[in-house]
């Protein structure tokens, strides 16, 4: 997210810790009243920060929010919340319980939700010595802000949603810690005994004790559908959420408190919720009514906070730079409010750090493995798809696995095809034209025994009826003709038995012998004439 997320109350911690440095310190450079204006306008300016997230706008709801740093103002009031019981709010966190025996501490929010649909981004730690540890955690969204009970810490018989972080095993079935989610009407009396298995939505079994980096639960209630995302803090990876409950047809209040609250037995652990993020779910028809402030508005809020915010850090290095002293002095002081880590928990975050960038880097392999596989498969059905049309394109990339094959190409089967065509078009002329032949035919005839018999009686003296007449009868003698050896020409290679006989002796009686031999004969008498002759004619010389 590249948009500016800032929650109100880090700003106005931020700019409480800045007026009260600016003006311990340096004797009142900004005027305060200044400081509250801006600080008006900025909360104003937060209250549209829309994501759109699979069509979903989300926007961040500063009232049911806290987070680090100046999470607790420094009376050890939260801004919009109130705590009690054991519960303690620092900068950083605020610890729900303390890992001391029979604890209870709550936190809730003070105003009624004003949305139908929320998610809710928690952070928190669970730590304790003990390899089992008790009693556990609850997120809560209720119609009633809960008192002091039983219940981790909270009152039993609520109305609305309590998602339970139970790390006692009471039923001793060997499936703690648990995260399970259940919905009361106010008539349920949890039950403990059984770990509250009779009467969950559902759950999962994971381990939220002890964990190198915070774990997160996202719980999102949209359009009556509730899911419960569970980060179980192994590593500081945003996409390591994994689903553990979802839930249909859940039914809350359709206005309620949010709250956490823990509870310790015999054994303890700490409760740390360092963050409380709320969004406020709207689909998109919702979000096209009109918000309050319009984006032009807002746009001029967030320029001014900038110039202020800027304008604020030179004084304050000015200031450092004058008085390096103090303001060392003033870090050390805010450091104090850290985590306490020694050498040994430090080298084990190393090692989670350095697994997590491995586990990153390998998704990310496993990711482009996946692409290439995809791609692969697709250029692979591509080729199945042109060998299949007739045309091979062998060899495309892969390193000469395929036999080479041959086959006619593409062109050629066009051209033979053409042909095909060609010749059947030609086929389809030569039987037109044989059709109207026949037909021209046909009528040739009809119309000649029309004129055998009428024209004759009638018009006998006519000399053109009588010629046309004759060059018909030649003509339909010849057409017969025609007819009668189409016919034997047919009959002759189909069913050549009949008539074979008859022609054969007529035909074929002369052999090529017989042939040859008659031609000698013939040359020789011919031969023999022209001696004849010549041998005549000298002797007629003679006598001239
Ligand atoms: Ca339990
Ligand atoms: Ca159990």
């Amino acid at each position: 997210m590249n948009y500016p997320v800032i929650t109100t109350l880090q700003l106005q911690q931020s700019v409480l810790t800045d007026q009260r440095i600016l003006s311990s310190e340096m004797g009142g450079w900004l005027d305060p009243a200044l400081v509250t204006r801006l600080f008006l306008c900025l909360i104003l300016s937060l209250f549209v920060l829309v994501a759109g997230q699979a069509g979903v706008h989300k926007r961040f709801e500063y009232k049911f929010s806290f987070k680090p740093p100046y999470l607790a103002q420094k009376d050890g009031s939260v801004p919009f919340w109130q705590y009690d019981g054991n519960a303690i709010a620092s900068a950083e966190n605020v610890r729900i319980t303390p890992s001391l025996r029979s604890q209870k501490g709550r936190i809730w929010t003070k105003d009624m939700t004003n949305f139908d649909w929320w998610e809710v981004d928690l952070t928190f730690r669970v730590t304790g010595r003990g390899r089992i540890g008790a009693d556990g955690l609850a997120f809560w969204y209720s119609a009633a802000k809960g008192v002091e009970g039983p219940v981790y810490g909270s009152n039993d018989q609520w109305i609305g949603l309590g998602v339970f972080f139970d790390s006692f095993d009471n039923d001793n079935k060997h499936n703690n810690p648990y995260i399970s989610a259940m919905v009361n009407d106010g008539s349920k009396v949890y039950d403990h005994q059984n770990d509250g298995s009779t009467q969950q939505l559902a759950g999962c079994l994971r381990d939220f004790r002890n964990k190198p980096f915070p774990v997160r639960a996202k719980i999102e209630y949209f359009k009556n559908t509730l899911t419960v995302l569970i980060h179980n803090g192994m590593s500081n990876n945003e996409k390591d959420f994994e689903l553990c409950i979802r839930s249909e047809n859940v039914v809350l209040p359709k206005n309620g408190y949010f709250g956490v609250s823990a509870a310790t037995g015999g054994l303890a652990d700490d409760h740390d919720v360092l963050k409380f993020v709320t969004h406020s779910l709207r689909s998109p028809d919702m979000a096209l009514v009109p918000d309050s402030i319009d984006q032009e508005e807002s746009a001029k809020f967030e320029s001014e906070f900038e110039q202020f915010q800027k304008k604020n850090k030179e004084q304050k290095d000015a200031w450092k730079k004058q008085n390096p002293e103090a303001a060392k002095k003033l870090e050390d002081e805010d450091y104090d409010w850290g985590v306490f880590e020694d050498d040994s928990v430090r080298e084990l975050k190393q090692i989670f750090q350095g697994q997590s960038s491995m586990n990153e880097v390998l998704r990310d392999l496993h990711r482009k493995m996946d692409e290439i596989i995809g791609r692969q498969e697709r250029s692979l059905s591509i080729l199945n798809s042109v060998q299949s049309g007739g045309v091979p394109q062998v060899q495309g990339g892969g390193g000469g696995g395929g036999v080479p094959v041959d086959t006619i190409r593409r062109d050629e089967v066009n051209a033979v095809l053409a042909n095909q065509r060609e010749l059947v078009s030609a086929a389809r002329d030569i039987k037109n034209f044989v059709a109207d032949v026949q037909g021209k035919v046909t009528n040739i005839q009809q119309t000649q025994a029309r004129g055998q018999g009428s024209v004759q009686p009638v018009g006998g003296g006519g000399g053109d009826t009588a010629y046309l007449s004759s060059v018909l009868n030649e003509v339909r003698d010849s057409v017969n003709r025609v007819k009668m050896d189409m016919q034997n020409g047919y009959a002759r290679p189909s069913g050549g038995q009949q008539q074979g006989q008859v022609n054969c002796p007529q035909v074929n009686c002369v052999s090529t012998m017989v042939l040859i031999g008659a031609l000698a004969v013939q040359l020789v008498l011919i031969m023999a004439y022209l001696m004849f002759k010549e041998s005549k004619e000298q002797q007629a010389k003679k006598f001239y």
